[in-house]
């Protein structure tokens, strides 16, 4: 059965001559592929995902730390108007419930999010917007002006007056379950048209619905922001949320090159086994590799007989999808705490020596856009394995407001912000990914169990020890000879290392010695921490 499209596409190829038709496929095709340039800074490679911070805070943390240390972004918050819930209390998942496109939300109004993007952009650091389009708030959401910017809505009307959205523009007829909910993720219908937990279901496949969604994206565009996080991209069919993107203008050229395109990075958690795939959306930008951070947890914890020396294939070699398609992270907002995917194997920072092992693994080897979790404490409360606080938001004042970010002499942060991207071992493996960018993973060592090393070109190396004995071997390193300060467990402080010294000889061997009992049980040495 022929689809509307296809007909279109049978026309649309007879009519035009050969060349024409090469040029505009060249043109559409190179326009998606543009869509996977994260367009960073030259130089810079990570992002952070400052979860749940407020923009006065991210554009501090832009100007002190993120721009003199090499980040390249910051994923940030939905901005736009959400839900106010108060049975639990002001969940931090409240921001995934839209009640408008107005850019007032938990972390500050438009006037901050716009000051933020641009104090951000002028000390090189990229922003980029968790987008929540595929559905409003949930059907249980009430009526009435309980929202970050004090809008009227209904959700059992499903009335959003301050977009507008009526309940014309919501999927529930096309939906054929019984309860209007996902009830069965092998059924892609299902998926697309029905509501994920209750949310209400956007009909994008409307004119004025996708007008409504460009509409809030190009604003922010012109606004200066560098791409987005598409929340809930498994929900959205391809064909719709591609027509959005072809109706996002090129990125403010007071910051990004002419015609550069937005990043697009859509979430789809695809650990296989569900109907749809990730193949459904690599053409439209990059994916989230959820397959990364559960294995790597599972590598690093040593479950299911995994061992650290089967990483020497990692990435596509253990069936992730291709280097250009991913964005990769150890643990995410959501499987931090037990929400989407991943399972028990994910590591987070509560097990802070196994996660500076894992991040920094992540950032040493060369597969994908890495995104940093930068995290907030919570009060966890394990009841049969599950805790009964993973709804909890950030820290807050007693009138639900966040707290501002404070940060302590020895540039660790407080009052329950954990700020994994200020941790020495993280943020100085965020300078080794960019002091090594470009350079082949190269001279992998490891001992057949879990003692690995390899370098980058002859610009880095890193050697970890997993084991439970001590590491002691001389490795070749690639690198020029020379005295290297180890950036784990210290770094390069005029000309003194503040850690460990590694002396490389001039046939670039260097001889590694690494205790089991170390809090950090890796070394990594790069062209920039030579004294
Ligand atoms: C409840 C019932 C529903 C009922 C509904 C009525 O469960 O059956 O119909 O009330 O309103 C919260 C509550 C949830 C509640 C829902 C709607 O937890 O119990 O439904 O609100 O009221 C986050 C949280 C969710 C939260 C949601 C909206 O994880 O718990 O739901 O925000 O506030 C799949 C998807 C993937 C998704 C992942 C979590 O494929 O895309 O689940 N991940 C993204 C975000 C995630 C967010 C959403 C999607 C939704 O990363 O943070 O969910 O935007 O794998
Ligand atoms: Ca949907």
């Amino acid at each position: 059965m022929r689809t509307r499209k296809g007909r279109e596409r049978v026309q649309f190829s007879l009519s035009l001559g050969k060349n024409m038709k090469f040029l505009i496929l060249v043109t559409l095709f190179g326009l998606s592929l543009a869509q996977h340039n994260p367009q960073l800074k030259s130089g810079r490679t990570a992002i952070v995902h400052l979860f749940e911070w407020r923009w006065a805070d991210i554009a501090a943390e832009c100007e002190r730390f993120l721009g003199p240390n090499g980040f390249g972004g910051v994923q940030i918050s939905p901005p736009n108007e959400h839900i106010i819930v108060s049975s639990p209390w002001r969940p931090w998942w409240q921001r995934y419930q839209p009640i408008s496109y107005n850019l007032c939300s938990r972390s500050g109004s438009e006037a901050e999010l716009r000051d933020m993007i641009t104090r951000c952009n002028n000390v090189g650091v990229n922003i980029y917007v968790d987008a929540v389009i595929n559905h409003m708030c949930g059907s249980g959401g009430g009526e009435g002006t309980h929202s970050s910017c004090g809008s009227w809505f209904s959700a059992s009307k499903k009335d959003f007056p301050s977009v507008p959205y009526s309940s014309l523009d919501f999927n529930d007829n096309k939906c054929k379950t019984g309860s209007g909910e996902i009830e069965n993720y092998n059924d892609p219908y299902q998926v697309r048209d029905c509501r994920l937990v209750g949310l209400l279901d956007l009909a994008l496949e409307k004119e004025y619905v996708r007008g409504k969604v460009a509409d809030f994206m190009n604003k922010l565009i012109d606004m200066g922001v560098a791409g987005f996080r598409v929340d809930a991209s498994k929900h959205m069919w391809p064909g719709d949320v591609d027509t959005i993107y072809r109706r996002l203008n090129n990125l403010n050229t007071k910051w990004f090159p002419s015609g550069a395109r937005p990043f697009i990075f859509q979430e789809v958690i695809d650990l296989g086994g569900e109907a749809i795939s990730y193949t459904d959306y690599v053409h439209l930008g990059r994916v989230t590799e959820f397959k990364y951070g559960a294995k790597l947890g599972k590598v690093f914890r040593k479950w299911d007989e995994e061992k650290l020396f089967y990483t020497r294939t990692w990435g596509e070699g253990w069936s992730f999808m291709s280097d250009g398609n991913a964005v990769v992270f150890v643990d995410n907002h959501d499987n931090q705490r037990g929400h989407g995917a991943g399972g028990s194997s994910i590591i987070t920072f509560w097990d802070s020596r196994l996660y500076k092992m894992a991040v920094g693994y992540m950032l040493a080897h060369p597969y994908g856009v890495t995104r940093v979790m930068s995290s907030y404490r919570w009060n966890r409360n394990f009841v049969n394995g599950k805790d009964q606080n993973d709804w909890m938001g950030p820290p807050s004042n007693t009138n639900g407001s966040t707290k501002s970010v404070s940060v302590n002499p020895d540039q660790t942060c407080g009052d329950g912000w954990v700020c994994e991207h200020r941790w020495r071992q993280i943020t100085n493996m965020v300078i080794f990914r960019n002091v090594v960018n470009g350079q082949p993973q190269i001279n992998w060592w490891d001992n057949q169990s879990n003692q690995v090393a390899f370098g980058r070109g002859d610009r880095g190396f890193i050697v970890f020890n997993n084991d439970d004995w001590t590491l002691n071997v001389t490795l070749n390193t690639g690198m020029s000879g020379g005295t290297y300060c180890d950036v784990i467990s210290g770094q390069k402080e005029g000309n003194t290392c503040t850690g460990k010294q590694i002396l490389v000889s001039h046939d670039g061997n260097a001889h590694f010695k690494i205790s089991n009992l170390d809090e950090d049980p890796f070394v990594a040495i790069h062209a920039e921490s030579k004294i």
